[in-house]
């Protein structure tokens, strides 16, 4: 059995691995040399750089740290370490030009592929279950969500298209739904390729809650702008209302008004803000807001992982809130099959035991809490990935977005931003404590 799941395994990072690199491709792809080097917004890389980082990243963590082999091109690590170079920077810098920026990654590529091949997935830790060829086909899955991110940034003409997700009856079921008192498990010591901030499994005591049943929908949304929200200081935090008036923040990031509608811009295209679907481009301080002016909070890490993964049957922590099953197309949007949320009470084979929609795929939702390590953490395999961000400037969002890719996303996968950030595929839903 154990040379089965083995094999499984190597597949399963070659499948990763290849799906990765064709969405890569399609995102590097569809635009010209100029929109490829060029700067889309100063909180952005230029693509290119994104793509010869994936590469680089690939080379330093499967062919140097698992195959042992030498540098291919030393002179350039530095050029696409995310740590030397701050993301503003990073267009003035002498990068790879598109022709061998795409050459260099299909060569590191190339070499990947053949060490898969014959990798002992029982040797070192770096490489138990495939963990590294997990972890780079995850890498290269959240750059391409990053170059998404600056795909709605630029300025332009449509170049991506997709099929919208199916419409949806209008969603009438509870607004909101109990979540039992009581302990259960957060984290997880099992998951092959769960990276280290989901690590180790670990119990949590959680008073009882409620939440709401699908993320906060644009329609929701608005009723809090016309009802002034925007200004009207109790609703934010101190913080937040300092930052919404010294941006004149008034409505979600490519929201505009147009007499007596609301448009967004999405990909290109300009289009009526559709009520049904969850509140797209929201900063945590508008999230909090919101939660605040609805009589509600946003919910904490921890009660958004007991509502996704707590199954009350076995008090047992699944993987997804569906089950252990990885992600099909019926349970959640996800992998960029489409280029937006689906409408809120989408996908009821995805939800959760307790009836709970959406929470993985359409949008990353915001929570309450700050990015902190659980009890036992060790930083692995390096400590840039998560252990440097931990601390009180940064909020966590869980769930994952359409942006995501199944192998980056489980019921137990943690993102992390600062609090202003809304250029992200971020919205939320709300919650409650249960008053006895
Ligand atoms: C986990 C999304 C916050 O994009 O900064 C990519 C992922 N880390 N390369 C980020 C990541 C290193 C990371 N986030
Ligand atoms: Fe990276």
């Amino acid at each position: 059995a154990e040379e089965t799941d083995t094999e499984a395994l190597r597949e399963r990072a070659l499948a990763s691995l290849t799906t990765a690199r064709s969405r890569t491709t399609l995102l590097t792809s569809c635009v010209d040399e100029p929109d490829l080097t060029a700067q889309h917004s100063p909180l952005m890389s230029p693509l290119v750089w994104d793509l010869a980082h994936i590469g680089n990243q690939e080379e330093l963590w499967l062919l140097r740290a698992v195959g042992g082999r030498e540098a291919m091109r030393p002179e350039i690590d530095s050029l696409y370490d995310a740590f030397e170079h701050p993301r503003a920077e990073r267009p003035s810098l002498p990068l790879l030009p598109p022709a061998e920026a795409r050459r260099y990654a299909a060569d590191v590529r190339g070499r990947a592929l053949d060490l898969l091949e014959a990798a002992d997935f029982h040797g070192t830790r770096l490489t138990e279950a495939g963990f590294a060829f997990g972890m780079i086909a995850q890498h290269e899955q959240q750059h391409d969500e990053t170059m998404l991110i600056t795909h709605q940034l630029r300025k332009g003409p449509r170049v991506l298209t997709a099929p919208d997700p199916d419409p949806v009856p209008l969603f009438t079921g509870p607004a909101e739904v109990l979540v039992p008192g009581g302990p259960f498990t957060m984290g997880t010591s099992g998951e092959p390729w769960a990276l280290d901030n989901e690590r180790p499994a670990h119990p949590r005591e959680v008073a009882p809650f409620w939440i709401d049943t699908t993320p906060v929908t644009n329609a929701a949304y608005q009723a809090f702008i016309e009802d002034g929200g925007y200004d009207t200081e109790r609703w934010w935090s101190p913080e937040g209302w300092a930052h919404i008036r010294r941006h004149g923040i008034s409505a979600p990031l490519f929201w505009r008004r147009d007499g007596g509608q609301w448009l967004r811009r999405r990909f290109g295209i300009t289009e009526p803000v559709p009520p049904d679907e969850p509140v797209l481009h929201v900063c945590w301080y508008e999230a909090d807001a919101y939660a605040r002016w609805a009589g509600r909070r946003l919910p904490t890490e921890t009660e958004w992982e007991k509502a996704a993964r707590f199954d009350p049957a076995t008090g047992r922590s699944r993987r997804y809130p569906w089950g252990d099953a990885d992600p099909a197309p019926e349970h959640a949007n996800l992998g960029q099959r489409h280029l937006r949320p689906a409408p809120a009470g989408s996908y009821p084979a995805g939800e959760s035991p307790l009836g709970v929609r959406q929470l993985i795929g359409d949008v990353w939702e915001w929570t309450a809490s700050d990015f902190l390590p659980y009890p036992g953490f060790t930083a692995f395999p390096y400590k840039e990935y998560s252990e440097v961000f931990f601390g009180p400037e940064y909020k966590v969002l869980r769930g994952g977005s359409f942006a995501v890719d199944p192998v980056a996303c489980r019921g137990t996968f943690r993102n992390w931003d600062y609090p202003i950030r809304r250029q992200i595929f971020s919205g939320f839903r709300t919650a409650r404590s249960e008053t006895v």
